[in-house]
């Protein structure tokens, strides 16, 4: 019942949600506006304060876990950590506050002569000479520490623990750090031709939950890293269906970050520019993602543009996104019409499949009964339509089936829609 309302919710405006959905307590943090696309921190000065903080999430099947994350001082736990956004060539500033009961901290991949309260950032040695940290730590239990750097080439870039990596990561410490072109906010890099339509801008943070870890570090007990196995797969934080959901669902306060990709299909004229996906792994395994529908074109690799030392292009195109273990990818995506399908003049040569293949999670349909972008047909009645107005959902989903489970129960984890709106858009959006 919760899950059919959740869907059900999703084609509704904000406005409408909260006319239906009395029973929700509003708090500060949850009452931020509901939205699409990526959400980031920004600040003039680039200066950020994050505190290391628990808390719990939610999954699909109702267990609820323990995680750690980097949640902005001022709003508080979330997970994952916030996601920061900052410009090319400038000094940024992270200052961390730790409130959890061991010592932590924070490396930035990809970013060069960081520096902790002033000093270079550097690995940190016990009396024995045993490594305790990559990076100067904030001490257990309000202990803080201030990182310096300057941001560095345009793309996407992973922030993680550097203490006791095994386990805090896999309790959720990271995030992720977007930095722009300075002065082309809408370039993913330093290249015109990495233009993306404003506001068609998507982060993919992908990630996994071993509850048995989460569940020893709750009840203070020894971690077993070897013995670990991940039941949980995520994309920002959340598993399908909840990807589907809003940024700031109410629902799911602690976890704001939604996954919806939503665009309308290429036109020269009124849509001439892709969308940009952001990919990062903050796991431990491959996580071979493949959107189904199309290629998207590979701009970027771990914060770097995809070209030759004379600046020749050296973007592809890729089907299946491999993602590996601290990797991130920019991706540019569009959606085209190609074979101009119309069921009077060019009829689709196909028969549409039976209801119970439409069917994804639940007794819920996104598909439209039609195969011609923005026609809507009726649904028998037992079935919920969350298909508005004749849209595309072209699913996308790692490709690694039991990434796409939530604890083995297919689908869920790391899955989530592109949503295709007709050339005019949806009436009401
Ligand atoms: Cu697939």
């Amino acid at each position: 019942m919760k899950r059919l309302s959740i869907q059900r919710l999703l084609s509704l405006t904000a406005a409408a949600v909260l006319v239906i959905t009395p029973a929700v307590v509003w708090t500060q943090s949850s009452a931020a506006a509901m939205s699409e696309g990526l959400l980031c921190d920004t600040d003039p000065n680039q200066t950020f304060s994050l505190t290391a903080s628990d808390g719990y999430v939610s999954t699909p099947d109702g267990n609820s876990i323990l995680m750690w994350s980097y949640g902005n001082s001022k709003r508080g736990f979330q997970s994952p950590g916030i996601t920061l956004c900052v410009e090319s060539g400038r000094p940024v500033t992270v200052i961390l506050h730790n409130k959890l009961p061991e010592a932590t901290s924070i490396v930035f991949p990809g970013q060069q002569s960081v520096k902790a309260n002033g000093n270079p950032a550097q690995p940190q040695f016990d009396s024995g000479g045993s490594l305790t940290s990559l990076v100067q730590p904030a001490a257990a239990n309000d202990g803080s520490v201030t990182y310096t750097f300057t941001a560095g080439s345009p793309g996407t870039y992973l922030y993680v623990t550097g203490t006791d990596v095994g386990k805090q990561q896999q309790m959720g410490l990271y995030g992720a750090l977007v930095v722009r072109p300075a002065g082309h906010a809408n370039q993913v890099n330093d290249r015109s031709d990495s233009a993306f339509t404003n506001g068609k801008e998507y982060v993919y943070l992908l990630s996994e939950i071993d509850p048995d870890v989460h569940l020893a570090v709750e009840r203070n007990q020894p971690v077993d890293l070897n013995s670990s196995k991940s039941r949980y797969f995520l994309i920002n934080g959340r598993s399908m269906p909840d990807t589907l959901a809003p940024n700031n669902a109410p629902w799911l306060p602690a976890q704001p970050y939604g996954a919806l990709v939503h665009v309308k299909p290429y036109d020269a004229a009124t849509n001439p520019l892709p969308a940009t996906i952001r990919y990062l792994n903050a796991g431990s395994v491959n996580y071979p993602f493949h959107p189904h529908g199309s290629d998207e074109r590979v701009v970027n690799r771990d914060g770097h543009a995809l070209q030759g030392p004379a600046g020749q292009d050296l973007s592809y195109q890729k089907y299946d996104l491999d993602v590996g273990p601290g990797q991130t990818l920019d991706v540019l995506m569009d959606w085209r019409d190609v074979e101009h399908w119309n069921a009077t003049t060019n009829p689709i040569p196909t028969q549409i499949p039976a209801i119970t293949d439409q069917l994804l999670v639940g007794p819920d349909t996104w598909f439209s009964e039609s195969g011609y972008l923005g026609t809507k047909n009726p649904v028998p009645a037992n079935l919920t339509q969350n298909n508005e107005c004749g849209e595309y959902y072209h699913i996308a989903h790692s490709h690694a089936l039991e990434q796409a489970t939530n604890y083995g129960a297919a689908f869920g984890g790391m899955m989530t829609v592109f949503r295709i709106d007709p050339p005019a858009g949806c009436p009401g959006q």
